[in-house]
């Protein structure tokens, strides 16, 4: 598995030079990082390994007014590579990216102690006894990434910390989630987002969401570490061409998520891990986004209540920030009862998985956690009883507020509606949901059936526009034009005499469909219009063509 190094520590402290040392690259190309000296933005380079491995690597900014920049680059890492000033010590920075790094769970890294050419043996030695008292648990090398000592003694190390983390989970299936980090335009591609695939895969021709602004996006190619891929894996970095996207339609702290698999919401319950005391005004960091919060507390655990929705799922890591680095958190429930409820914590606290389910989330995601008592299963998905009781009420109030004339609602297109719909006890007609026997108001609707029967591919003026949309929604009608329409039967026929021809000569006219049917020139026209309209055809000059998926 691909792997991702992030670099932490404390400003001017040699991050950055020993990326270039290591890689060969400058990730500081901002003018003002170069002119300033200092790095402001996240930066990306390529570490090639002795045994052939690579590992992307992200360098992030050291400065107290840019942490928020470095936990956008740190949440998608595997590894770190803390720096260490031998002459300075850890210093503020040093400490709360060390923070960061273990509330985002990063546990293996590698700590290097440089700029190890200006100080004199017995500092340096002092300095390597400081940073393995600091970290513990990873190795401490002493380099130079200006004389180059030390550089193969940490590629080693980082090549055994990758070793270790190479062993944690990854979720290779599932839906496909991905926090955008940066966004670009290629000339002759388009805009390119790039970020880590925190879970699925991403592939030319997908259909993704870009979340929480609401919209798709169709992948057009995708590529891992400047290189062509045909699917990109989860936990590689991965930049995807989404050319259907303006440029300053997405940003960072989107993200890219397979439709409606994951919850975009304003509240998340936590189990909360304080740094420091922990204010009731914080910003949450989650992914590459970050939010203002206002967090309300039970005990060790919270509901933060976002200004903004961000994108996020069960088990994710969240770091709360105010001035500096205040705590974090792993999120229990992406979608909880608005109120936090002491008595379910509590509950989360023993351990009664049931008791983090509320809104419907898929099985699998709980799969770790083992049976789950005290949920409701449809499908593939888990949900609490009373968050079916709560939907039930909530649609049938807008059912007896619906419309006589059309006393339906939208069925919800959540990705848990087919499987859940069906035990509401409602009546799915087409995208529409009814209370059991209840039918619109539809007088006339038979004389007009009939008189549509009768007048086959000619079209007849309805004037009850309210009840031709509903004899359309129920698949008896097709309307054309303005006001008129034809039966649905019709529609079939002169669909499939249009398809016919088209398999045969590749295109038909306006003429040769008039004669084919047996009717007149402006029927002809109007169904035409409707085909176009409808994805069946392409108007090319004169003549139309059948659309790849009418074929
Ligand atoms: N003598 C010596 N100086 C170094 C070495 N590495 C970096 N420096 C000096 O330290 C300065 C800062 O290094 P950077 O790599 O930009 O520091 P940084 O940690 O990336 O800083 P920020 O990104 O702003 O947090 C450089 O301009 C060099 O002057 C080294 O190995 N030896
Ligand atoms: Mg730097």
């Amino acid at each position: 598995m691909p792997l991702t190094v992030g670099t932490a520590g404390h400003i001017d402290h040699g991050k950055t030079w020993l990326v270039r040392a290591l890689t060969g690259k400058d990730t500081d190309r901002l003018p003002e990082e170069q002119q300033r000296g200092i790095s402001i933005d996240l930066g990306y380079a390529l570490l090639e390994l002795p045994d052939g491995r690579r590992l992307s690597l992200v360098d992030v900014p050291g400065h107290e007014r840019f942490v928020r920049n470095m936990v956008a680059g740190a949440t998608g890492i595997d590894l770190f590579l803390l720096v260490i000033d031998a002459a300075e010590g850890a210093r503020p920075q040093t400490h709360e990216h060390l923070a960061i790094l273990r509330l985002l769970g990063i546990e293996q890294g590698v700590v290097a102690v440089t700029k190890a050419d200006a100080v004199d043996e017995e500092t340096l030695e002092l300095a390597l006894a400081e940073a393995s008292e600091l970290v513990p648990e990873a190795e401490a090398v002493a380099v130079s990434a200006k004389t180059g000592a030390g550089l193969d003694e940490l590629r080693a190390a980082l090549g055994r910390a990758a070793d270790a983390a190479a062993a944690g989970p990854v979720e290779p299936d599932g839906p496909a989630r991905l926090y955008v980090d940066r966004v670009f335009t290629l000339r002759g591609i388009g805009t390119v987002v790039t970020g880590t695939l925190w879970s699925g895969t991403i592939g030319e021709g997908d259909v993704l969401r870009v979340e929480p602004r609401g919209f798709d996006a169709r992948v057009r190619s995708v590529q891992v570490h400047d290189r062509p891929v045909e699917r990109a894996e989860s936990g590689q970095r991965v930049a995807v061409a989404i050319p259907g996207v303006e440029r300053d339609r997405v940003a960072r702290g989107d993200a890219l998520v397979t439709p409606r698999a994951f919850p975009v919401t304003y509240r998340l319950d936590v189990a909360l891990e304080e740094v420091e005391d922990v204010p009731a005004a914080v910003t949450v960091h989650l992914g590459t986004a970050d939010a203002p919060a206002r967090l309300v507390r039970w005990g060790n655990y919270a509901q933060l209540r976002l200004d903004r929705p961000v994108v996020a799922a069960r088990g994710d890591r969240v770091v709360l920030r105010t001035r500096s680095t205040v705590g974090g958190g792993v999120v229990l429930d992406p979608l909880p009862p608005r109120r936090l409820d002491p008595e379910r914590l509590e509950r989360i606290e023993r351990g009664e998985a049931g008791a983090t389910v509320y809104a419907p989330v898929r099985a699998e995601t709980l799969g770790h956690l083992g049976e789950i008592a005290g949920v409701e299963r449809a499908g593939e998905w888990i949900f609490a009883p009373a968050w079916l009781d709560q939907l039930q009420a909530e649609l049938r109030t807008k059912l007896a507020e619906a419309d006589p004339r059309d006393p339906g609602i939208d069925a919800p297109a959540d990705a848990w509606a087919p499987a859940i719909v069906p035990l509401l006890g409602l009546e799915r007609r087409g995208s529409r949901l009814y209370l059991p026997g209840v039918t619109a108001r539809t007088e006339g609707a038979d004389e007009l059936l009939g008189e549509l029967d009768a007048s086959g591919f000619v079209p007849v003026k309805v004037e009850d526009a309210h009840l031709a949309r509903l004899l359309e929604q129920g698949g008896r009608i097709v309307r054309l034009g303005t006001g008129e329409a034809i039966g649905a039967d019709a529609y079939e026929r002169a669909r499939a005499a249009l398809v016919e021809e088209c398999t045969a000569n590749g295109r038909i006219t306006l003429a040769r469909f008039r004669d084919l049917l047996g009717t007149g020139r402006r029927p002809a026209q109007l169904l035409l219009e409707r085909f176009d309209a409808d994805g069946v055809t392409r108007r090319i000059g004169d003549e139309r063509v059948l659309r790849r998926a009418a074929r």
